[in-house]
């Protein structure tokens, strides 16, 4: 029976976060660090400790709100309770380095391989065009990366403190046993934006419930076998060694948005293509929301095909309580980015639900200038540090971004193409551009070109994220 004492927090709860770091490193002297890892394990989010932090924040923000005067015009401001969580994992280059075992492999090609060897697969671009592929990666996802620690929490400042705890349990007389790679740094948007990535949309509404581990499952979410996502677990279709039993495989990526270049778009085609409707929303919003398969507010658009509706938006019994109708893609066409990744309705929810996955991203870069607004031209990096969680990368994170959001036939082929999915659809020769169709919703069989692609991965690594016991009793020693 699943334990969740002995899963880590971000996997199957998520930790609650703000702000959240990644410490990318390699491993320098692979005895040390296991005999440190030690130390580190303390340190470590277990699930049920997750779970527990959680509820406790969300007591202490209902007595906040009842503490304050709720009169008219009384605003409540937002407040941040400390709470912060540590979670690490390996890359396949990683476990081989720790050495743990004589031939310490997954048995998921992908991840063995790594992420590097994944890259023109998944479509990301060519540092040298015409020439042989390499991803057009920033450097240090280039260089071998053992292993990550992730810490989430509510501020800079309890992760960076975090951090340091962490760094500290790693050295023994200031001599430490890894190498910083890199360490980055996402945070939540500001404001009314919370919850929204750099396009403006509503994140994380649509997240499967685990078979034994969710108790609570809302209207339209999907029920997974706990093994879509734990290894070793009933569901799990891969073959991997026991000391694999309940960790999870992380896909981390990195994926600038170009954000003021997709405003720019949608305005410009939805002009061209006279995309407009009569009362309120206008063109370039209802566009946006068909490429997204959502509006901003999170409703979706196959229950509001023509305007926002923000009241459904954020209704968590509504918002997600819906299925594709096959065959039409009057309300959202079939390349929509939440229908490419979860074709509900299209496809039996057998095989759908094995290729659920458990998102855990966060945004990262500054809001949008008014200069950038101006000249509809990025001048600062910003976008999503992608995280998933799943068993397998041929059925997960992989398998998605090939199968379905990169390939022009899914999910269907007849009688038009249903093309790329137009936020995260990838292809490694940019010309011609991606096309969709169905984008618009009075004439759904004509194609868009989608001009340049406003999501260009810079990078990331496949990691497995061990159980608690595996970390204690088989690495550490
Ligand atoms: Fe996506 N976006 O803002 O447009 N995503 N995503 N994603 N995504 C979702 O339901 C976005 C990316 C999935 O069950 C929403 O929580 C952006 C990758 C899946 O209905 C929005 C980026 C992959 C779902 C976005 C990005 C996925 C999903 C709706 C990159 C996997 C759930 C909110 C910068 C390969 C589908 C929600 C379902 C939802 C956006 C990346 C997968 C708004 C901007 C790389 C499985």
């Amino acid at each position: 029976e699943l334990s969740l004492a002995n899963v880590q927090g971000d996997i199957l709860v998520g930790f609650s976060k703000k702000v959240e770091l990644f410490y990318f490193f390699q491993i320098d002297n692979a005895d040390a660090f296991r005999a440190q890892l030690t130390n580190l394990v303390p340190l470590i989010s277990p699930a049920d400790k997750t779970i527990g932090e959680k509820a406790e924040i969300r007591k202490k923000k209902e007595e906040h709100r009842q503490n304050v005067d709720v009169g008219y015009g009384t605003v409540i401001k937002p407040v941040h309770f400390p709470v912060v969580g540590v979670n690490i994992a390996f890359s396949a280059t990683g476990l081989q380095k720790l050495q743990f075992i004589d031939n310490p492999k997954l048995n998921d090609v992908i991840f063995d391989n790594g992420m590097k060897q994944d890259a023109k697969e998944l479509g990301d671009n060519n540092a040298n065009p015409g020439a042989d592929f390499k991803p057009d990666w920033d450097p240090a996802f280039l260089q071998d990366i053992h292993g990550v620690v992730l810490i989430a929490g509510d501020s800079f400042d309890t992760t960076s403190k975090k951090l340091a705890d962490v760094k500290a349990s790693l050295s023994t007389n200031s001599v430490s046993s890894i190498i910083e790679v890199a360490t980055l740094a996402g945070d939540v948007r500001p404001g009314e934006n919370s919850g929204h990535e750099h396009f403006g949309y509503l994140d994380g509404i649509s997240q499967p419930a685990i078979d034994g581990v969710d108790e609570k499952i809302l209207p339209g979410q999907a029920k997974i076998n706990q093994g879509v996502v734990l290894l070793g677990r009933k569901g799990d279709t891969g073959n991997s060694p026991p000391w694999a039993l309940d960790g999870s495989i992380l896909a981390f990526r990195k994926l600038p948005q170009k954000v003021p270049e997709f405003e720019k778009f949608l305005l410009e085609s939805a002009k061209s293509s006279n995309i407009d409707i009569p009362d309120g929303a206008n063109g370039a919003d209802i566009l946006g929301a068909r490429l997204v398969g959502r509006w901003k507010s999170g409703a979706p658009v196959r229950l509001a095909p023509l305007a926002d509706d923000p009241e459904l938006g954020k209704d968590e019994q509504r918002n997600n309580k819906f299925k594709f109708s096959s065959n039409s893609q009057r309300s959202c066409p079939f390349a929509a980015h939440v229908r490419k990744m979860n074709p509900r309705g299209d496809l039996d929810a057998e095989i759908i639900n094995e290729r659920l996955i458990l998102r855990r991203g966060i945004p990262f870069g500054p809001e949008v200038t008014s200069e950038e607004k101006i000249t509809n031209k990025t001048q600062n990096e910003r976008g999503l540090y992608f995280v998933s969680y799943q068993s397998n990368l041929a059925n997960g994170f992989s398998f998605l971004q090939k199968s379905w959001a990169n390939n022009e036939k899914f999910p269907v082929e007849k009688p038009f193409l249903s093309g790329f999915d137009p936020i995260i659809g990838q292809k490694v020769d940019q010309s011609p551009p991606r096309e969709m169709i169905g984008a618009n919703g009075d004439n759904v069989s004509s194609p868009m070109k989608l001009e340049a692609q406003w999501v260009n991965s810079k990078g990331g690594e496949y990691f497995f994220s061990p159980s608690i016991p595996t970390l204690k009793n088989v690495i550490a020693k």
